[in-house]
């Protein structure tokens, strides 16, 4: 059985110094705004109104604009999608220390936000493509679990409809952490409207970028309603607290930055798709790009490749001594991360894929000739270790 200091002892992390030393010039994560004199707009219709937080009228356009692209009843913004998680959590007023499954194959805010809302989590493994492995889940089912948390990570969406009826059938809820998910479409329609609700992410380094924030959405009128009065210390009118809350409101100039980016969505995804489709026919095997399924469309936000194990540390230092900075995204693993590592969970699949991935830099400043350069480099650092 692996103890917590065989875990430690495997992970290898990534000097800063070299990072900051080779200055890279390319970056995974750097953030887009597609028409930045309308922010400036809106920026100076906030500062005119007096108007900077709680509720105003950015938050309330940022928040109907999106429910309409994500189909779904309610959007409830928020400060960022770690707190969103958390007060759905909570808002679901879940039996305390009851369990959550969740993949360890994700960020690590996924795994805090049920810690936090004290809930034990309970890892799953995830399939070749890095999301939640259904049958694991059903396998992970017990009397003390009374919810399920699936990631749609890279754009890519996990198998909602099967989800959905293994929650059913349980009688369990069932959260998806979304956070790479803005604009991503299953044969069924976009993500948004599945489980009990869906959280997304506006950080900087999102397709949307808001600097920072989150964006709930649920068909429950119940959970928005208790959702809304979380976020704003459980206010319900002046001087009148009706529930517990906390302080998670949107202000209006991060409103304002992701609804500008928000009304460039489609112009995003259409760039970032013509970079994936670059990496997908430069980047040479045994390496591989994650792509989405035939039926489903996917806002590329992230180029994940699946490297061989044995050669993806090489490759990542060739890039970044060539002034490209990729990311190990997910690395370690949460299982294996200092509050998580004594855990005892086996996860082949999870493991596995720590030791693949790279993602490469995309997004609205990388160019095709770009792309193509850092698939050059890519292959160059993949050929070495063969
Ligand atoms: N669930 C999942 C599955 C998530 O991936 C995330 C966040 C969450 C939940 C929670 O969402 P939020 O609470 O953040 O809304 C970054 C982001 O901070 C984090 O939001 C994101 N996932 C995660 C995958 O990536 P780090 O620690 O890797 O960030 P950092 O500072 O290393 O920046 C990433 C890259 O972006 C760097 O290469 C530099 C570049 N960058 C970053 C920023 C902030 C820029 O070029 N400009 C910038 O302003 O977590």
């Amino acid at each position: 059985m692996m103890t917590k200091t065989d875990r430690d002892a495997t992970v290898k992390p990534l000097a800063m110094s070299s990072v900051s030393k080779n200055s890279p010039r390319y970056v995974v994560g750097r953030p887009g705004i597609l028409n930045q004199q309308r922010f400036l707009e809106r920026v100076q219709d906030i500062l005119n109104s007096g108007w900077h937080t709680n509720d105003g009228p950015m938050v309330q356009e940022l928040e109907s604009f999106a429910a309409a692209r994500f189909d779904v009843r309610n959007c409830i913004s928020v400060a960022n999608a770690t707190l969103g998680l958390e007060l759905v959590l909570q808002c679901l007023r879940l039996p305390r220390q009851s369990k959550v499954i969740v993949p360890s194959f994700t960020f690590v805010a996924s795994a805090h936000s049920i810690v936090r809302s004290d809930l034990q989590l309970v890892f799953c493994d995830v399939d070749e493509r890095g999301l939640v492995d259904c049958d694991e889940i059903d396998r992970l089912i017990d009397d003390e679990t009374s919810a399920i948390m699936a990631v749609n990570i890279y754009g890519l969406a996990c198998d909602t409809e099967r989800l959905e009826y293994i929650a059913k059938r349980n009688r369990l809820a069932l959260v998806f952490d979304s956070a790479h998910g803005i604009g991503v479409r299953t044969q069924f329609g976009p993500l948004g409207g599945h489980g009990n609700a869906e959280v997304f992410s506006l950080h900087a380094t999102k397709i949307i970028s808001g600097f920072e924030g989150g964006l709930i959405t649920t068909n429950s009128q119940d959970l928005a309603n208790a959702l809304r009065l979380a976020r704003n210390f459980g206010f319900s009118g002046y001087d009148c607290v009706a529930s517990i809350g906390t302080n998670a409101k949107l202000s209006e100039i991060h409103a304002a930055m992701a609804l500008t980016n928000f009304e460039e969505l489609d112009k995003a995804i259409a760039h970032n798709a013509t970079i994936f489709a670059t990496y997908l026919e430069a980047v040479k095997t045994p390496a591989r790009l994650i792509s989405p399924l035939a039926n489903e469309s996917s806002n590329y936000q992230y180029v994940a490749v699946k490297c061989p194990a044995q050669s993806r540390e090489r490759i990542l230092e060739h890039l970044l001594q060539n002034g490209i900075f990729a990311r190990r995204y997910f690395y370690p693993g949460v299982h294996r991360m200092e509050p998580y590592g004594a855990r005892l969970e086996k996860l082949p699949q999870t493991d596995l894929l720590c030791e693949q991935i790279l993602c490469l830099p995309t997004g609205q400043d990388i160019s095709i000739a770009d792309a193509e350069y850092i698939a050059k480099v890519f292959n160059s650092g993949l050929e070495q270790t063969f």
